[in-house]
């Protein structure tokens, strides 16, 4: 596993604005077999365990037709974990938060073709209920190129240096919680070939554009902590409640 996933500028760049967006960090081949242990599991959606999946789509959409996610893929299918993907990422996560940073959680984000949904702007700190002092960081990976009009990632810049700012219920929406007041004009798209991830911090404002491109939109968004504590006592217990929730399914 390399020891530097990105230069130290990059690394810079990242902790000073809040995201990075890196075109290369992946192959080709190492996407596809990402891409295909997801699918398989977006083909069994249905039939998932009801605490692995959620719609991020509207409130009177037909569950898991609009924009359905997947919690913890990778608890479902160990080989995402095993992946190159996981393991580069995380050897990333070392390098930009420092040793000691462990994986917390990861999900799965789908937008068919002609969503209209975008993911609304929002802090990922804003769902950490515990106020514990760690920093955080999400490695955004597409299964295929991404632009703005196939739904890529937006982020503030500088927007982690203002602590958690208010939020509010989105009208119609299931779970979403806004960012009250973004100032749009300000935001950076950051479209990316296959291959390519976007990064960003725990507090860093971000959305992702609604898909209105032909082809369908995955991503696998993989979470690193580095908690005050040596061993993060709490991405354990959360791993290991969703491990026994899904024990079920995953024997069959
Ligand atoms: O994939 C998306 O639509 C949104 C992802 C996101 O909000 C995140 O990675 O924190």
């Amino acid at each position: 596993m390399p020891h530097t996933v990105v230069a130290e500028r990059e690394r810079d760049a990242l902790l000073g604005q809040g995201f990075l967006a890196v075109p290369s960090l992946f192959t080709a081949a190492e996407v596809a077999e990402v891409a295909a242990e997801l699918d398989r599991l977006f083909e069994s959606f249905p039939a998932l365990p009801a605490t692995s999946v959620l719609d991020l789509g509207a409130t009177d959409g037909d569950f898991g037709a609009d924009v359905p996610e997947i919690l913890y893929p990778s608890v479902l299918s160990p080989a995402l974990r095993r992946s190159a993907v996981f393991r580069r990422s995380r050897a990333l996560a070392r390098q930009v938060l420092g040793p000691g940073t462990w994986f917390r959680f990861d999900h799965s984000i789908r937008k068919p073709p002609g969503c209209g949904f975008e993911t609304v702007w929002h802090q990922d700190r804003v769902h950490k209920r515990s106020g514990l002092a760690e920093r955080r960081l999400n490695v955004w990976v597409p299964m295929g190129g991404v632009g703005a009009r196939d739904g890529c990632m937006r982020y503030v810049p500088r927007s982690h240096l203002g602590g958690v700012l208010a939020h509010e219920e989105v009208p119609g929406r299931r779970g979403a919680l806004r960012t009250v007041g973004v100032d749009e004009s300000a935001a950076v798209d950051c479209p990316l070939p296959v291959g390519g991830a976007a990064m960003h911090l725990f507090e860093t404002v971000h959305s992702a554009h609604p898909n209105l491109g032909e082809g369908t939109r995955t991503a696998w968004i993989l979470q690193f902590t580095r908690p005050r504590a040596v061993v993060p006592a709490a991405s354990l217990a959360h791993q290991g409640i969703h491990r026994w929730r899904t024990r079920s399914w995953r024997s069959r």
